[in-house]
């Protein structure tokens, strides 16, 4: 019996439960993904016991001498991985990093531009509703109606008329590639620091199927857990002469301890991602979200921006008079598990969607490929064909317990 089967046998069936349901679904929400048992275990490491507010070599705490080794091991991974002069990977998540750099970079109600929540931006790209929103004044650009790509002339004329100090670039549910060179020219037009948020594209970067920010972007934000594979966590590169700032808006400006044994489990995610393993898994993703986009165009579904290019796609599902949330109910009854979601232009409210977004890193990272991509838009659209058909549901249920018992989950363990 395990020590918390022992304490907490509550706890225990819990993660149990949860273990078997990570097993036996294919997990499609393009923001998730498996850490591998290595990340796991440097996470459940003693490291959580230790204080160490501050950075390698100016710590707050006595007895760091370990920690500073595996902060420095990880930062210079990170840099070596992405090309930037520095990183920091104390921010407990993408949304933290984010708010440390804004209060690094700007004063309280200066103008900043980001994406659109329904065209795919974040909520720390200035939703109203986010502190990121009330703290500062966000201009938000969006995409074409028709094309549902990012008008980089647009947002040029609207970084003119608003000279933002900072323009953000980045997504949670933009499918197609960023032109961060663009960007760049237009921030320099008017003395604007550019952020790549590359959040959702992380993995995409390090194994190189997406473009990189970097020289591009002079501050790049991230989480950690997505198409990255590792712990749940943020982190942030920049360039040298914006270090102190940077660091000082993480700590002490907006942090207190660092989380040293997820900063742990981001040093081993950080070797894994610069593994020629990983360049095939971020090309692979690209390559199954794109078979998937086929298999569903051909079914008759509308895909926001006609496809991908990366690692998501969006339906538009209103075309099939459904919302979001419907879709994604009868999926996760068919053991599909997507989440619904806001596209461009959207008339329902985020907490239904009108569209449901979904992608392909977690199941890439149990080792599926083209064929299973031809079988699981099959499946998606049998579903949809009819929510209410819950026979049909259970049926496709039970076809991809049987594909999944195939593919273990990359980490979770096996009883
Ligand atoms: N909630 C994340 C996502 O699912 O994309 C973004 O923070």
């Amino acid at each position: 019996m395990s020590a918390l089967e022992q304490v907490d046998p509550d706890v225990a069936q819990i993660i149990r439960f949860e273990e078997q349901r990570q097993q036996q679904v294919l997990e499609m929400i393009p923001s998730e993904n498996y850490a591998s048992a290595a990340v796991m275990e440097a996470v459940g490491s003693v490291l959580t016991n230790k204080y160490a507010e501050g950075y390698p070599g100016a710590r707050y705490y006595h007895g760091n001498a370990e920690v500073d080794r595996v902060e420095d091991l990880g930062r210079e991974r990170a840099k070596a991985l992405f090309g930037m002069d520095h990183a920091n990977l104390q921010p407990h998540s993408g949304a933290q990093a984010n708010m440390a750099v804004y209060l690094a970079l700007l004063n309280f109600g200066d103008t900043v531009m980001g994406l659109q929540l329904d065209a795919g931006g974040h909520l720390t790209h200035g939703s109203p509703v986010n502190a990121s929103g009330k703290q500062y004044n966000f201009v938000p650009y969006a995409v074409d109606r028709e094309t549902h790509l990012i008008d980089y002339d647009v947002m040029e004329r609207l970084a003119k008329e608003h000279q933002p100090k900072v323009i953000m670039t980045g997504a949670t549910a933009y499918p197609r590639l960023w032109d961060f060179k663009r960007a760049r020219e237009i921030a320099d037009e008017v003395g604007a620091i550019l952020i790549a948020d590359m959040a959702h594209l992380a993995g995409l970067i390090a194994g190189g199927a997406h473009p990189s920010p970097a020289g591009l972007a002079q501050v790049v934000t991230s989480s950690t857990h997505k198409t990255l594979r590792g712990p749940r966590g943020g982190m942030i590169l920049c360039d040298a002469n914006l270090r102190r700032k940077i660091d000082s808006g993480v700590f002490p400006g907006s942090q207190g301890g660092p989380l040293m044994h997820v900063i742990a489990g981001k040093a081993v995610m950080l070797k894994e991602a610069a593994t020629e393993e990983f360049k095939q898994y971020a090309h692979q993703v690209v390559a199954n979200a794109k078979t998937l986009a086929q298999v569903l165009l051909d079914a008759g579904f509308t895909l926001v921006s006609g496809g991908t290019d990366n690692h998501l796609l969006l339906i538009d599902v209103t075309k099939n008079g459904l919302t979001g949330v419907e879709a994604a109910d009868a999926l996760e009854a068919a053991a599909i598990v997507v989440n619904f979601n806001s596209i461009p232009f959207d008339e329902h409210g985020p907490r239904v969607g009108g569209g449901i977004r979904f992608g392909t890193p977690a199941i890439t990272s149990r080792g599926m490929g083209e064929a299973e991509m031809q079988q699981i838009g099959e499946w998606m659209a049998r579903v949809l064909r009819d929510v209410k058909d819950s026979a049909e549901h259970a049926r496709v249920r039970e076809e991809v317990l049987a594909l999944t018992a195939k593919f273990p989950a990359r980490g979770v363990p096996v009883r």
